[in-house]
């Protein structure tokens, strides 16, 4: 059978519970993923005398072919879009500003810096995103940056932090869509700490003179990071869930929920729905912990499922600003952006393909029985039929055929670096 006969037997199945296909495959069009560039060179970046990565975050895994330049990071980025259905965004980080071998520091970073990034975006229809990097720099060798008692070192980062978001704005009016500048500190302690408030009030500082510097709204959107632990900070992280959630709420900054920084048994999915009664708007992290803050690629698992359907069920598909943050270095680089991408994407077709305001219904009249029952057949409902037609109709490979031109890519680039 071929994938539009297959899609039309499909598509009856869902019209039959009055779900709309053709809305939904309108709705998915219009879904831009931020797909995360550190994927592509081990979060690396293009500094000129570039430090070891730091802050407790770890890549390993050494696949032959990763980018080493900017033009090789983006050539990467154009072969895994041009395999996921959609137009998206990139999301990048200041080490990957391009300033023509001239060492420039991070608290002198322009968006002259980024120019070849907006330019290719353009080209590329893509939307920006941005990140100050607060490791991997000596400044940050203590395992602390805005928190540091030494204030010579927090004004360099708060200066940092003031920069980004104006190359977040630059951003948003060149590409004429909001630029996500998002700050996540790697602060804490490997041990026990004897003052935890001191500190939370420094980061607090911190944050307050990098927000006291005004950027317009409408280019740049600003979203801070919190964390349970890292390598090396076990004990104590100064930016902590608490901490950020208080902040963001008094300051009406964005929450930014990383799905690897929580205890192993909570999860973003059940948080979703209680930050949006509170906040207009909500940012993600999608990633996936295995064990640990591990950032392995994104798998269609059920608490990927799970996100996807808080968003779509609360109606925030324009609420929730969906970026990736995984890295692994142990397979094909390109085939992880693929992978970790069309999974996201899949998860919300397949959370717009549920009758979710039936299956409100039910649990409205407390029918459980019904409600358990539904949601477990829809389980095997024949979604795999729509994902495939709606990547045909889009241009991109279907199913796993995707595969043979990673192939061939890695033949004729990658292998050659
Ligand atoms: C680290 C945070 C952070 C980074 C990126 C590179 O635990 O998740 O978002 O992964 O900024
Ligand atoms: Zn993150």
């Amino acid at each position: 059978m071929s994938i539009q006969e297959n899609f039309e037997l499909a598509k009856k199945a869902y019209e039959k519970w009055g779900i709309n296909v053709d809305e939904v495959i309108e709705t998915l069009k219009n879904i831009s993923i931020s797909v995360h560039c550190w994927q592509g060179d081990d979060i690396g970046g293009f500094e000129v005398n570039p430090k070891e990565l730091s802050g407790g975050i770890s890549v390993t895994g050494n696949y032959p072919g990763k980018a080493t330049t900017p033009e090789e990071l983006r050539a990467d980025l154009e072969k895994a879009l041009s395999l996921i259905p959609g137009k998206h965004r990139v999301n990048l980080h200041a080490i990957y500003a391009e300033t023509n071998g001239e060492v420039v520091e991070r608290d002198r970073l322009e968006p002259k810096h980024f120019e070849n990034w907006v330019k290719w975006a353009k080209e590329n229809g893509l939307g920006l995103d941005y990140n100050p990097t607060l490791f991997s720099h000596p400044k940050a060798d203590d395992g602390l940056t805005l928190s540091h008692p030494n204030e010579e070192i927090r004004e360099f980062w708060i200066n940092h932090c003031i920069g980004s978001r104006k190359i977040g704005e630059y951003f948003g009016k060149e590409l004429d869509t909001p630029a996500l500048t998002n700050i996540w500190i790697p602060d804490g302690y490997k041990d026990i700490p004897s003052d935890r408030l001191t500190p939370r009030k420094r980061l607090k500082e911190s944050l307050d003179k990098i927000f006291a510097v005004e950027v317009d709204e409408r280019f740049n959107l600003d979203a801070v990071e919190s964390k349970v632990f890292g390598i090396g900070s076990e004990s104590y992280v100064v930016g902590s869930h608490e901490f950020y959630l208080n902040y963001a709420m008094k300051n009406n900054k964005l929450c930014l929920l990383d799905t690897g920084h929580y205890h192993p048994t909570e999860t973003v999915s059940n948080k979703i729905s209680s930050m949006l009664l509170f906040s207009e708007k909500l940012a993600l992290h999608v990633s996936r912990p295995v064990r640990w803050d591990s950032d392995h690629v994104v798998i269609l698992d059920d608490e990927l499922k799970e996100i996807a359907l808080e968003i779509v069920r609360n109606d925030a598909l324009d609420r929730v600003i969906i970026g990736l943050d995984f890295f692994d270095a142990s397979i094909n680089r390109v085939a992880a952006w693929t992978i970790g991408t069309r999974n996201m994407i899949k998860a919300l077709l397949n959370a717009m393909l549920v009758p979710n305001e039936h299956l409100k219904q039910l649990q409205e009249e407390g029918n459980f029985t019904e409600r358990l029952a539904l949601m477990e057949e829809f389980k095997t409902y024949p979604f795999g039929a729509i994902w495939d037609y709606y990547c045909k109709k889009m241009g991109v490979p279907v199913k796993e055929s995707w595969l043979e031109e990673v192939k061939a890519y890695e033949q004729e680039v990658l292998f050659k670096r």
